[in-house]
């Protein structure tokens, strides 16, 4: 006997299946967004607002710097690789064809300094406004990325001469540094007790 009432209710199930798989198929594009396993490199620490001049790049200034690190256990090269501070333009810098080995650092100097050297990046940090560090693949894969927020009022903020760093080298939590080590291990920030003198 014909019944429309079930062959309808069973296309609307076959749509919903439809849409669904073709919703997950476009959200979740394995080609797309998937993470090279092999690209073992992190944005490990950086450093806005270097007022003090505690740390001087290679041309005696007071300036910026993101340090990248390799996790891996194999060197890893950067060539084809990115920094910027704007997801629009992902392609701000592009790295030196250089190599980081197993557990090392590369310091990359945020001055908008690129007549100084092939580590120099066209573009600074902004600790008063707060922006971001994207590091991304020549196809647009993001390998890692870091928000940071203005310096004032946000308990996140970051701080003058204070750098933001993983508490340990590539781990996945973040925080204030002890002091910053730009091309060393980094150092998480331990509360120090203030001892009361009477
Ligand atoms: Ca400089
Ligand atoms: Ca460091």
């Amino acid at each position: 006997m014909f019944h429309p009432g079930f062959l309808k209710k069973t296309e609307l199930r076959a749509s919903i299946l439809a849409l669904f798989l073709m919703a997950v198929f476009c959200i979740e594009n394995p080609y797309e967004y998937r993470k090279p396993k092999n690209v073992t490199v992190v944005i490990n620490e950086f450093l806005t607002s270097n007022s003090l001049g505690i740390i001087l790049d290679d041309a005696g200034e007071p300036e910026d710097f993101i340090e990248l690190y390799n996790y891996g256990s194999k060197g890893i090269n950067l060539d084809g690789l990115y920094l910027s501070d704007d997801s629009t333009d992902l392609f701000r810098y592009k790295l030196p064809d250089t190599t980081i080995p197993v557990g090392g650092y590369l310091v990359i100097w945020a001055d908008n300094d690129p007549d100084q050297g092939k580590l120099h990046a066209p573009f600074k940090l902004s600790g008063s406004e707060g922006e971001e560090i994207i590091l991304s693949l020549l196809n647009g894969v993001k390998i890692d990325r870091i928000q940071f927020f203005p310096h004032s009022g946000n308990p996140e903020a970051r701080l003058p001469d204070i750098s933001y760093g993983r508490v340990s080298d590539g781990a996945e939590e973040w925080g204030r540094q002890a002091e910053p080590t730009p091309g060393y291990k980094n150092k998480s920030h331990q509360v120090t007790a203030i001892s009361m003198q009477e």
